[in-house]
Formats: structure tokens, sequence, C-alpha cells
């Protein structure tokens, strides 16, 4: 049987017995992404029966980011964005823009996901069908995989996790994805329990280290990662340290 469900803006999904009315907001990090925003909305918009509201954390983009997404918003009216004015960092642009969604009473699920279109929206209704606390969209389980990255850049992103797994003993393959849905209950923990200031690879280890820490489940969902096609990566080679000062200090230091 179906049943017939109208959305704020008026328009018609229609579920299945099976489907699980589960809402979600998206959290989109954004740093001059002008080039990749409107299409990357534009295909969340095709997921209304996921997502409810976007919430677009940008620091100070000077290419037009923030208006393209105001725009965008006039026609969809779900879509808000939390401007920081200058660039305070990865780490705490997801922290903010998921203290933001937590404030949504409708929501039960919490998305995070790069603006720059490698993490393909076309993965997240199997990831929304998976129940776990924390769920990734992962590179390193079968089926995975890295598309577009020099041999440097898929050897540093593939030590880094292996060592923070082994390591520290976290429950994925791939915990430095950035491509998750968080329940409320991990989203409110990620948001307590992170440092505030992290650079990219070390807050999503972090993540999935809170996680371990409170028992949470966490289940991986393949997905193939497509470098950006436009705009430039913020993330450099200094990651890699970043991500071994992370661990190590983890190991020694507590
Ligand atoms: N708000 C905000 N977004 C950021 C910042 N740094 C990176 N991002 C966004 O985070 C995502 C991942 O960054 P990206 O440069 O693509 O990293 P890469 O995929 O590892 O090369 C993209 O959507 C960026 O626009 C930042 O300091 N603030
Ligand atoms: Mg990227």
């Amino acid at each position: 049987m179906q049943s017939k469900l109208i959305m704020p803006d008026q328009s018609t999904i229609y579920l299945t017995d099976t489907d699980a009315i589960v809402m979600a907001v998206a959290v989109i990090p954004t740093y001059n992404e002008a080039e990749n925003i409107k299409t990357l909305i534009e295909r969340l918009e095709t997921l209304k029966k996921h997502i409810c509201h976007i919430v677009v954390v940008d620091d100070g983009s000077a290419d037009g980011t923030e208006s393209i997404v105001r725009s965008l918003n006039s026609i969809h009216d779900n879509i808000s964005v939390l401007q920081r004015g200058s660039k305070l960092g990865f780490g705490s642009a997801i922290r903010d823009g998921l203290k933001e969604a937590l404030r949504n009473n409708d929501a039960r699920r919490f998305l995070q996901m790069d603006s720059d279109l490698s993490h393909d929206p076309s993965y997240l209704p199997s990831m929304f069908n998976q129940e776990a606390d924390i769920v990734i969209g992962s590179r390193y389980v079968p089926g995975g995989g890295t598309e577009g990255w020099a041999f440097s850049r898929r050897v540093a992103s593939r030590t880094a996790g292996w060592l923070a797994s082994t390591l520290l003993r976290l429950p994925a393959k791939d915990p430095t994805s950035g491509f998750k849905i968080y329940s409320a209950e991990a989203a409110k923990l990620v948001v307590d329990e992170t440092k505030e200031n992290r650079s990219m690879g070390a807050f999503e280890i972090e993540t999935i280290y809170v996680a371990r820490k409170h028992n949470l489940n966490v289940a991986e969902v393949p997905i193939n990662f497509v470098n950006r096609k436009k705009g430039a990566s913020k993330a450099g080679f200094h990651e890699i340290y970043i991500v071994l000062k992370f661990i190590l200090s983890h190991l020694f230091g507590s």
C-alpha cells in the first residue's frame, strides 16, 4: 500500500509500507564551493523522503557560495546558512552545523557530507537504510574506493585510516571518511566530546573514537569517493601529520 505525504513546500512524496519516515538534517561545510554547491543541493532536494532540512556552514567564502545557497532557499525553503565570516576550520564547521541541526525537532538523523560532489548523494538511500548510530560512507570496505587521487594521496589516506583503526581499535575501516549519518545520540556526543578546532582527518577519527568510547554501533556502506572536478582542495599533506599526532596523543596521552 502507498500513502501520500505533502511536504512543507507542497511537493508530494509517496511512501510504501516499508518506508521508514526518519527525517534527517544535512550539514554541509563550504569554503569557496560556488562551482559545486548548486548541483549538490539540487540533488539533495530530490531526496525529500530522507532529508527535511539542509544547514550550510560557510566560512566567509569570497566566491558567492552564500548567495547561491540563499537563492536556492527562495525556491525550496528548507535551507539555512550558518555564516561564520572567516575560515574557522572544518571540525568546528561540522560541530556548529550539528548544533544547529539538533535544534530541529522533526529530525532523528544528521547527515554530514562534503559540498564538492566527492560524496555522491546516490549512496544516501542505502546509507539511510542502515540502522546504526553512525553510518559511514566508506572507501575501504569491499566495493568501496577512490577515484582521481594521486598515488601519494591514496597511500597517505589508507595509511592514516589503517593506523587509526588498528592502534586506537576503532570500529571502522574508514575512520577518516567525512560522509556520515549520525543518530541524535551520536550527533550530541560528537558536539559535546570532540575538540573544538580539529582539522579534517583528526575530527573524523575523533567522531569514531567517541563512538567506541560510548559503545555506539557503527556501520559502513561502500562508496566510491570521486576527487573533486571543480574548485580547490583545502586539505594538504600536513593532514597526515595531524592524524598521526592525534593517534599518538590518544595512545600515550590518555
Ligand atoms: N566551513 C568550512 N568548510 C570547509 C573548511 N575547509 C574545508 N571545508 C569544506 O569541507 C569539505 C572538504 O574539503 P576539501 O577541500 O574538499 O577536502 P578534501 O576532499 O580532503 O580535499 C568541502 O566541502 C570544503 O568546502 C573550513 O575551514 N570551513
Ligand atoms: Mg574534497
